[in-house]
């Protein structure tokens, strides 16, 4: 059995945050746990009011649970503050946790802030050196770069950056873009390119299963590449029966 922990925020609608982590590990076979960094208060239109879970609490849960039942790999989503993004750390630091997924969500699609500008120096100084695969989408990777992304070669430059503040793979999500939805990993030997076909519609979540589904690949053994390359198909069969669930516009995962 393979354990996996997402440290995220709460969706309670279901279709991001920890909600859609820890359908998504089940659905791929992992055993899922997950802790709330952060509450949203959202629903299918979008999110309209954000609270941290305070760091002491975050730590005494990450103590807690780390402490008793190690992970295979944890995923990283909404932090929200400066004190979580370095609680965090502090953690994986602690339990020598080596499949570490950051998933650095910034903004969530209705706009709303998901990780605090104060915090955006402790994520790339404390948590990324500690991460196996970082996975901004291009908007991310823009502001975490500090340089706009308007070409293939500007894309190269900015995983540059990124690989330099420390994580092993950086997976550049290029779904915001037009033309088919190309990821692309930088790390290994070699720069890959995931391509499939666009889906029509807007969709939420898409990242937050993404992560989740390379968290559970990393923590089954796969290689980085090959656990992008079976995400990647994951995350495309769930666009593919995606379905609008209340009265906001946007589709949500239906497993
Ligand atoms: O999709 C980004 C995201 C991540 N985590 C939570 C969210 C959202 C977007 O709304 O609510 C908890």
């Amino acid at each position: 059995m393979f354990k996996v922990l997402s440290i995220a925020g709460s969706d309670p609608s279901g279709g991001a945050g920890i909600q859609l982590d820890l359908k998504t590990f089940h659905s791929l076979g992992a055993y899922g746990m997950a802790i709330p960094a952060a509450l949203t208060v959202q629903n299918s239109r979008g999110v309209v009011g954000v609270k941290a879970l305070s760091p002491g609490m975050l730590s005494k849960q990450l103590e807690a649970l780390l402490s008793d039942i190690k992970p295979d790999a944890i995923k990283t989503g909404m932090l929200l503050t400066r004190e979580n993004v370095r609680a965090t750390a502090a953690a994986v630091i602690k339990f020598g946790i080596r499949g570490l997924v950051v998933d650095p969500v910034l903004r969530s699609s209705s706009g709303a802030t998901l990780l605090q500008p104060a915090a955006l120096t402790v994520l790339k100084k404390y948590l990324f050196p500690l991460a196996l695969v970082i996975t901004p989408n291009i908007p991310e990777a823009e502001t975490l770069s500090n340089m706009s992304i308007t070409s293939g070669h500007d894309m190269d430059y900015a995983a540059g950056r990124l690989i330099d503040m420390g994580p092993a793979y950086v997976l550049i999500k290029g779904g915001h873009s037009r033309g088919p939805a190309t990821d692309t990993l930088y790390g290994g030997k070699t720069v890959l390119s995931f391509s499939t076909s666009r889906q029509k519609g807007a969709f939420h979540g898409t990242g937050c299963a993404l992560s989740s589904a390379i968290a559970v690949f990393i923590a089954q053994g796969y290689p980085v590449e090959k656990a992008v390359e079976k995400s990647k198909q994951f995350v495309d069969r769930m666009l593919r029966s995606a379905k609008r669930v209340g009265k906001g516009g946007t589709k949500y995962f239906q497993f």
